[in-house]
């Protein structure tokens, strides 16, 4: 599928919807889209109506296996980055270190998702076969309020990453940008922030989502890894050190001595990834163009865009949505800025 074909399945899915289907979205909050056509409001966020009826058949007939692995993220918060980082993490000893999977794949051919992939076009997918290796290793970006209760309740382990709201609304406005329908005039600044503002955008509204999975690690910190893209930014050997330990392929003595650790960061970082011939050229699998999902993969890249009145009011409405809630979000890698809800 190419950009222009996704753009035409996307007018086409809501015009194949049956009418059973047609009723139950009848009745849901519906908004204009970022990129082209809908998005519904259903279940507390607003799902992109080209996702719409895979999500509801991922969650009803999804199966986890205990030893599953999700990559739970809110978009534009470092999916690319962490499916790169827990494939090559995970399944280090299926393959030599010069035949690196990343070099002739994507990461999100590499671990493919949920909603926008496997079940796109199949309320039954072949899951078995979409994952090369054992563990299962798949991406969503469904709240934690609707994942499928066999993923909830089971053994299976979520890694969630999220990232401070002002980088996250500046790289998903650009990228909208890039991907609006050519017939559609670009969204101002304005009205882009106002859309953000209100949570209208996919899979928000931000703050819910990563507070849902925020509260969720916190009660079970063995089942749900919660990253930060900032934190990864900063020291990403650590980090990764530390998702090899829950994923529970800890790097042995002799990797570490090695160096194992940095040579995954490395084959990992934006600079390398962007310049692989495979992500300068390929397709999503939703159609979008592999390019753009590396734009610029900075930390504070929002204060070279956002009016100071916009910083304003999001830093007030992070205080307000995360008070009380112990998660705190890290603005700049410059001057280490932490911002505190208490602030
Ligand atoms: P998705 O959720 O839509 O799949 P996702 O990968 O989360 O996309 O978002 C892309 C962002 O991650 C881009 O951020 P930017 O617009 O602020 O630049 C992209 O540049 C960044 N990104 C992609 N790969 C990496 C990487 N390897 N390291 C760091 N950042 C990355």
């Amino acid at each position: 599928m190419n950009t222009a074909e996704m753009f035409s399945l996307t007018q086409k899915m809501e015009k194949s919807w049956d009418n059973e289907f047609q009723e139950l979205v009848k009745a849901l909050p519906k908004e204009d889209g970022w990129i082209g056509s809908h998005l519904y409001f259903y279940q507390g966020f607003w799902c992109p109506a080209l996702v719409l009826k895979s999500f509801i058949s991922f969650q009803k007939n999804f199966q986890a296996f205990a030893s599953d692995v999700i990559l739970a993220t809110f978009p534009k918060c470092g999916t690319t980055w962490l499916k790169a980082l827990a494939y090559i993490t995970l399944y280090r000893s299926h393959f030599a270190r010069d035949e690196n999977p990343l070099l002739s794949s994507s990461p999100h051919q590499l671990v493919r998702f949920l909603e926008y992939d496997l079940y796109l076009n199949n309320p039954f997918p072949d899951l078995q076969n979409a994952c090369a290796y054992e563990p299962r290793l798949f991406a969503t970006h469904v709240p934690y309020a609707s994942l499928p209760t066999s993923i909830t309740d089971s053994n299976s382990k979520i890694v969630y990453i999220c990232r401070n709201p002002l980088d996250m609304f500046i790289s998903l406005w650009l990228f909208s940008t890039k991907l609006r329908e050519n017939n559609l005039r670009p969204l101002s600044p304005d009205e882009a922030f106002d859309k953000f503002y209100h949570g209208i955008y996919a899979f928000g509204p931000f703050f819910e989502h990563v507070l849902g999975y925020w509260k969720a690690s916190r009660e079970n910190p063995n089942k749900i890894l919660f990253l930060k893209y900032e934190d990864l930014m900063e020291d990403t050997n650590s980090h990764l050190k530390k998702l090899s330990m829950f994923l529970g392929v800890p790097f042995t003595e002799d990797e570490e001595k090695q160096g194992v650790v940095p040579e995954i960061v490395k084959m990992c970082s934006f600079e390398n990834l962007k310049e692989l011939e495979v992500n300068k050229k390929g397709l999503h699998a939703s159609g979008i163009p592999n390019a753009d999902f590396f734009r610029k993969g900075e930390v504070g890249d929002w204060s070279n865009h956002l009016t100071p009145s916009m910083v304003e009011r999001l830093e007030k409405l992070i205080q307000e949505k995360l008070n009380n809630s112990g998660l705190t979000f890290k603005l700049s890698s410059k001057t280490s800025r932490i911002f505190h809800p208490s602030e």
